[in-house]
């Protein structure tokens, strides 16, 4: 494999990408996110938005499985009994009229193992793959994704997910101060504003890639290629 060609810097800083050393991370694509009757269609954001990683997303993950790379898919979620959901997080939610553990078509919002905090079909985690629950937006917080990681010998993450602003622009910057390099694939990832979406792109791209570097995937497909 060789480097990747992305925005601000050649990614990875320290030489070509090596599969063995990087996992692929599948942040939040669950029908809560990017499903209708979920928790972002009940707070009336437009589906398109959150939905236009997922196509490309699902061309990465076939290549990071056919490379061998580490994949990690994440879930934000919360239990039953909400007994880990922070109540300024829930009295949020009710305020916007899509409270977390009410029910709504697809069972209670952002509940484990309710329908809408599956992860859609198209990017679906395969036997063997990390899934990592959280309760935050952060993938690192309240989760043991550090210690997979590092166990695993991984010290460079690739990035797709939901949304960009939110959860995926926490994890990266999370896995950034850790000392993990980031790529952010920037047509992998969607945020439910547009403007926002852009925004996020551009705050990693900032002081020379303050968290690290943004791509196209076919950047990153051209790159595993020559391998
Ligand atoms: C949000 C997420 N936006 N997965 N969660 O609340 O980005």
């Amino acid at each position: 494999m060789k480097q990747v060609a992305a925005d601000p810097y050649t990614w990875p800083y320290d030489g070509p990408v090596d599969p063995a050393r990087t996992a692929l991370v599948c942040i939040d694509w669950q029908v809560d996110f990017c499903g209708p009757g979920g928790y972002v269609d009940a707070m009336g954001y437009d589906l398109k938005l959150t939905r236009a990683g997922l196509e490309p997303t699902a061309v990465v993950l076939a290549a990071a499985r056919a490379a061998g790379m580490m994949v990690v898919h994440t879930r934000e979620g919360h239990l039953p009994d909400l007994s880990d959901c922070p109540p300024n997080k829930l009295w949020r939610s009710k305020r916007i009229g899509a409270g977390i553990g009410d029910t709504g078509p697809c069972g209670r919002i952002l509940v484990k193992g309710e329908p809408g905090w599956e992860i859609v079909p198209e990017v679906a985690p395969i036997a063997g793959e990390a899934i990592v629950d959280k309760p935050g937006k952060g993938a690192f917080y309240a989760t043991n994704l550090d210690l997979l990681l590092r166990v695993a010998g991984i010290a460079h993450l690739i990035f797709t997910g939901i949304t960009t602003d939110v959860c995926v622009h926490t994890t990266m910057r999370e896995a950034n101060d850790k000392g993990y390099e980031c790529l952010l694939l920037e047509d992998c990832t969607g945020a439910t504003d547009y403007g926002n979406y852009l925004a996020a792109l551009q705050m990693v791209k900032m002081q020379g890639g303050v968290f690290g570097a943004v791509a196209p995937s076919s950047a990153l497909l051209d790159a595993m290629e020559a391998a």
